[in-house]
């Protein structure tokens, strides 16, 4: 029988050739992006000493002792030269923190910083906290806004699952040592809410998600941009929708921004989430627009339908046929790294550049909204190849 310290010996070494694994990128793509082989964090890469107790004596079987479910919804950076993840974990309690990960190359080897992110809970004391997005702001903070879930206390007795979802603020100058603000004011609910990179007009502005119910979108008509004074008392005043939904697309039920958009010489570069309802309940995609560098509130690509859907073993998981986005780092020499989690369960790596993102968003056919209008618009695609096949 292997000796306690033994079965240790072999699960560290189990646990090192998972987490040290060299991903691969796939030769098949669209020409827009590679997708990679292997999943960049699932709950089995996070440290073995967050699960089990070393000490033989308090844990003779050697079991796990707190499980964790899931690595999801990260936002990204780089910082100091690596490229990192504050990733949303999921214990098997169903609860959601926030734990750092670091990659040397953005596509492999993320490793776990020690420690979990501990959240001030100073404000008002949150259930459930998910979903990061990161921003370094030119006001010299790194900001992270989140989702913060608590019961909704009016609900009739025994509603268990009524709830309400608010944006909440922290900033940080080194990510470990985080600062509670107040959670954003607004008239309605709020998920993906995201800071802008710069000042507009001397503001702070934001990316918003109104919301009439925790669940329901209902008249918030897509994504929303509102300016304000003071990230250490946010107040939204006015909502602009920027981004909003139709009928019969990939966002028809819901959409909203994923990380903060990247400034490219063309315009503002936006990765954001759409839902749609099916019989297999809802379905998330990630689709992608461009906003205009003179006013950021004006749309000026928008390329038809998703660009990029669950697949394969993305399509499998805990929330099945969700691909969700918050995440992503442009780099110097140009490439993209877009972190996306599937399912709600693992996260993944893709990558492209700025210039294919921009081309993709410049000269991708807008939605027709119509059946008829998508095939005008693949006729004029067919009957262009086909005079250039002849020649
Ligand atoms: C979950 C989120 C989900 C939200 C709305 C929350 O309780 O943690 O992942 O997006 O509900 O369905
Ligand atoms: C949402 C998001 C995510 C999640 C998705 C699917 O509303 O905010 O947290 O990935 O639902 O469950």
């Amino acid at each position: 029988m292997n000796s306690f310290k033994e079965k240790i010996s072999k699960l560290t070494a189990e646990h090192h050739t998972l987490i040290t694994r060299k991903n691969e990128m796939l030769a098949k793509s669209n020409g827009v992006y590679n997708r990679y082989k292997y999943p960049v964090l699932t709950a089995e890469h996070t440290p073995l000493f967050w699960r089990y107790d070393f000490d033989e004596k308090s844990n003779p079987y050697l079991m796990e002792r707190i499980g964790m479910n899931a690595t999801m919804n990260s936002g990204a950076m780089k910082w100091n030269g690596k490229y990192l993840m504050v990733v949303r974990v999921e214990g098997v309690d169903r609860k959601s923190f926030f734990a750092i990960a670091e990659s040397p190359n953005g596509i492999d080897n993320f490793q776990f910083w020690d420690y979990p992110v501990t959240m001030p809970e100073d404000i008002i004391p949150a259930t459930n906290i998910y979903d990061m997005r990161l921003t370094a702001h030119e006001d010299g903070w790194i900001y992270g806004i989140f989702c913060a879930e608590r019961h909704d206390d009016t609900a009739p007795a025994g509603n268990l699952s009524a709830a309400t979802a608010t944006a909440a603020i922290a900033r940080t100058q080194d990510l470990k040592t985080w600062e509670r603000l107040p959670d954003l004011q607004t008239k309605s609910q709020q998920r993906n809410v995201v800071l802008h990179p710069e000042f507009v007009d001397g503001k702070y502005a934001l990316y918003t998600r109104p919301q009439d119910g925790f669940i329901d979108t209902g008249k918030g008509g897509g994504i929303g941009w509102t300016l304000v004074d003071d990230m250490t008392h946010a107040i939204v005043t006015e909502e602009t929708i920027i981004d909003h939904r139709y009928y019969h697309t990939i966002k028809e039920v819901k959409n909203g921004e994923g990380p903060h958009p990247i400034k490219t010489e063309k315009g503002w570069l936006h990765l954001a989430h759409g839902v749609r309802n099916c019989a297999a309940g809802l379905r998330y995609v990630l689709y992608m627009y461009m906003t205009s560098l003179e006013d950021p509130t004006q749309l000026i690509a928008s390329p038809a339908g998703h660009f990029m859907a669950p697949e394969g073993e993305e399509r499998v998981g805990d929330v099945s046929n969700v691909l969700f986005t918050n995440g992503w780092i442009a780099d110097e020499d140009g490439t993209v790294y877009i972190y996306y989690a599937s399912c709600d369960t693992r996260m993944h790596v893709a990558t492209s550049t700025i210039d294919k993102l921009v081309d993709y968003c410049m000269n991708t056919p807008q939605d027709g909204l119509t059946s008829s209008a998508s095939v005008e618009t693949l006729k004029k695609l067919i009957t262009s190849n086909l005079e250039l096949l002849k020649k």
